[in-house]
């Protein structure tokens, strides 16, 4: 997968949500939720759905913090797959996030 030049990456980051932050290679967000168990099973849904694009999230939790950055490794920075990945996991929030 080809690595997106910083205008390419400009023009996605206006396609995703504007919670998302550009942080030295990665696009990074923090979900906040009710507690512990909504954000683990935020992270179970995301599990998922990494395992089906093959494309996988680094991230932190901290009880109900989650905080995620998404970077291409193979590709040393972001590509298309980031962005979609961004956008999946936006789609799964639901009631459960404060
Ligand atoms: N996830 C991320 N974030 N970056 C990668 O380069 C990557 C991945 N590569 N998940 C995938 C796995 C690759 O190693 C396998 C073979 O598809």
């Amino acid at each position: 997968m080809q690595k997106l030049n910083e205008k390419e990456i400009e023009e996605r980051m206006k396609e995703i949500n504007s919670t998302w932050m550009i942080e030295n290679d990665f696009i990074s967000k923090e979900f906040l939720f009710k507690d512990f168990v909504q954000a683990f099973a935020f992270m179970t849904t995301v599990a998922e759905i990494a395992e089906k694009m093959q494309h996988h999230p680094n991230w932190e939790n901290v009880y109900n913090k989650v905080h995620i950055y998404l970077s291409t490794h193979d590709a040393g920075g972001l590509t298309e797959k980031d962005f979609l990945l961004a956008k999946e996991i936006d789609a799964t929030i639901n009631s459960s996030q404060i």
